[in-house]
């Protein structure tokens, strides 16, 4: 073993300790250390030999502290708890954007699916549940500065499996995607990958029908500077996904549907308007070059002047009568007849030199999920100490409750405001909205607690103008109230909306259900951040109800490269992420515990006064079976209803004994069974 492999026995335990552990055993390849149950995950940026079937085979049905750390022994774990004790899962994948979480969702998704079940109709849930990840990644991921394929939208993928543990198939829901990406990238990003994919990938004749140049620079929405990823090769891509669609259940006729959309957008991209001033004195826009209108409107089955009347005339009463898209978030759905493991792979903690809406989104969903780690590991762990009457000492830690109702407070949270300012008469800017906060952040008396030296919502007169700050758990973040307004309310147009439901293609006309005439709402839609807030909260609520696995993501250098381990950055992260604290309460815990009855079940064999029944409390039982395997006295403590075991050495002690009473049991029915012949 090099180094500790659980940060828990590390002695002396400080963080520089901690963190010359974490290094050692990166240098040496070993990207996995636990905290008890909790991986530590490093990202090696390069591939590493430890993925094989081989591997796979070695970390089946063993025992998770028996073989060196590794994310299948997390994985292994949790399917064996689901298929053998009816118990549903999830596995929580944090950690700041690049750090690895999407990767690390496709080993525990690729580890499950080789283990479970066998046979040709499961083989093919199990190819589509894997094959749904790259149709995803395509439509949903993009070169940022801080990871070539980020997500730019939260995963939740709940898997079902039967009785006997075979999987039924999934349930995906997908959350806030940054739709502004398909118009505007920032300086050396890229767009969604499935544009430069399909310009690549595509053969001349699909591009020919779809009225596209293979020159990436032919269209605006495609940023010139950053087109080419190292490493990624779109071409190769497309037709991996092109695969996966089919595998997962896309028709011929509906692949050609998205990409004709796909080439849509593009062209959309291109359409230029130019001012024209009318005889009235009014000025109007017009479309310069109607060639890629016209195209558009060809793939689509547009009449073309019904579009050009819906971009060009933007009438006030339509801007009165707004109606809105919905959001695509699905409700996280899970259905108690099955059993569960759900994987939830959402976008990190995101700090850029310019940090818009989606990045206060993805950080508000960052923080929420801190906060259920927080929850279940610390607080819950420290309560159940108490619960169940064992010792403790109440271990400091950060809690980031605080910053969540900053955000989410329903009465004066940043959402509730924004929300109130989209809904309020009048003119409404990005300005006014920045003025309320800071007015209200000011006044209020709820507020000013987190103004003093606690404030997590920081605004002095050193910030620029339109920028307000949060002092995130992982960090500060500078926050640009530009665009707040509009992408909260995330208005589409009706002459736009209907117009796209005059077209002639069945695709579109599903995207685009409020453009229906006959069902004109003049309701108006709830807010982008609302619905993100609702729809996470139910996340949370459904994670809340399943026994949580977690991996806890690790970005070792900002370069994407191999072989580097930036102190001062783990460091931070290491820090914010609360891995000491994380330590600190499972070592002065205990690694394990179990019900009464079930560990008395369990290894009553091993003593010839619990053998084959003990007639009286359950606690009792386990008390005599203890002394009897003359475990010292401080490796284990009674709580209420359950034993509390300190060292996971002490349960392999158990398991071996019990092993080894198995194996001697079995020889001995061979004897008999031999002497019976
Ligand atoms: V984001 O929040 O979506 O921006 P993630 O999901 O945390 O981010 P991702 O899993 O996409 O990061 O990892 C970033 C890159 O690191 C990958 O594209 C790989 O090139 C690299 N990586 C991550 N994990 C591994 C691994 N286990 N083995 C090899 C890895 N490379
Ligand atoms: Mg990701």
């Amino acid at each position: 073993m090099i180094g500790v492999g659980d940060m828990v026995l590390l002695e002396p335990l400080s963080e520089d300790s901690f963190l010359e552990n974490l290094k050692k055993r990166f240098d040496h390849n070993e990207i996995y250390t636990y905290i008890g149950s909790v991986v530590i995950s490093m990202n090696p940026y390069r591939s590493l030999p430890i993925f094989t079937p081989e591997k796979v085979e070695e970390y089946r049905n063993r025992n998770f502290y028996e073989l060196s750390p590794h994310i299948y022994a997390l994985a292994d774990e949790a399917y064996r708890s689901l298929r053998d004790q009816d118990k549903d899962q999830c596995i929580l994948i944090t950690g700041e954007s690049g750090a690895g979480k999407t990767e690390a969702s496709k080993l525990v998704m690729s580890y499950v699916a080789a283990v479970c079940g066998k046979g040709q109709e499961v083989n093919k849930v199990k190819e589509q549940l894997l094959q749904s990840n790259p149709v995803l990644e395509a439509f949903g991921n993009a070169k940022t500065v801080r990871n070539d394929n980020s997500s730019r939208f939260g995963k939740y993928m709940d898997i079902e499996f039967d009785f006997k543990g075979d999987p039924l198939g999934g349930v995906i829901s997908n959350y806030l995607l940054e739709k502004s990406r398909v118009v505007k990238q920032p300086r050396g990003e890229r767009n969604f990958h499935v544009f430069y994919q399909l310009l690549s990938g595509a053969s001349d004749d699909t591009l020919k029908k779809l009225k596209l140049h293979r020159d990436f620079s032919k269209y605006n929405y495609l940023s010139l500077d950053s087109a080419i990823v190292n490493g990624l090769d779109d071409a190769a891509n497309f037709r991996t996904v092109r695969n996966a669609m089919q595998i997962v259940g896309f028709m011929e006729d509906e692949v050609q549907s998205v990409l004709e959309l796909v080439a849509a957008v593009l062209k959309l991209g291109n359409i230029e308007f130019k001012p024209e001033s009318r005889c009235n004195g009014t000025d109007e826009s017009r479309i310069k070059d109607k060639n890629d209108l016209k195209e558009m409107c060809e793939l689509l089955g547009i009449e073309q002047s019904v579009l050009e009347r819906a971009f060009s005339y933007r009438t006030v009463e339509a801007k009165m009568e707004k109606v809105s898209t919905t959001l695509n978030v699905a409700q996280a759905q899970a259905k108690t007849r099955h059993k569960v493991m759900g994987v939830l792979d959402i976008y990190g903690f995101e700090i850029f030199e310019d940090n818009s809406f989606e990045q206060f989104i993805i950080n508000y969903c960052n923080e929420k999920l801190q906060q259920i780690f927080i929850e279940l590991t610390l607080h819950e762990e420290q309560e159940e100490y108490i619960r169940e009457g064992i010792e403790w000492t109440n271990i400091e830690y950060f809690n980031n409750a605080i910053i969540c109702d900053l955000i989410e407070n329903n009465q004066n949270g940043i959402l509730a405001m924004l929300d109130e300012e989209c809904l309020r008469p009048g003119t409404v800017t990005d300005e006014t909205f920045l003025d309320k906060l800071n007015t209200i952040c000011a006044e209020h008396q709820h507020f000013e607690s987190r103004l003093s030296k606690n404030s997590k919502f920081l605004n002095d007169h050193s910030l620029p103008h339109n920028c307000f700050r949060i002092q995130h758990y992982a960090g500060k973040v500078l926050y640009r109230v530009e665009g707040f307004v509009d992408k909260n309310n995330d208005l589409l147009y009706r002459d736009l909306s209907q117009a796209m439901y005059k077209a002639n293609h069945s695709l579109i006309k599903q995207l685009f259900p409020e453009g229906n005439p006959s069902k004109v709402n003049l309701k108006r839609p709830p807010t982008a951040g609302f619905q993100f807030k609702a729809s996470v909260g139910t996340l949370m609520k459904n994670l809340q109800t399943k026994n949580p696995n977690y991996i806890r993501c690790i970005k070792p250098n900002d370069k994407k490269a191999s072989h580097i381990f930036t102190e001062s950055l783990v460091r931070h992260q290491v820090r914010y992420l609360g891995l000491m604290e994380n330590v600190r309460v499972r070592r002065a815990g205990y690694a394990f515990r179990q019900a009464y009855e079930p560990c008395l079940e369990r290894y009553k064999m091993l003593c010839k006064r619990t053998w084959p029944h003990w007639r009286g409390p359950e606690r009792e039982g386990v008390e005599v079976l203890m002394t009897d395997l003359q475990v010292p006295a401080d490796e284990f403590s009674y709580g209420r209803s359950k034993i509390f075991i300190r060292n996971p050495r002490t349960l392999f002690f158990l398991e071996e004994r019990r092993r080894q009473c198995l194996h001697d049991l079995a020889s001995l029915i061979q004897k008999i069974y031999r002497g019976w012949k």
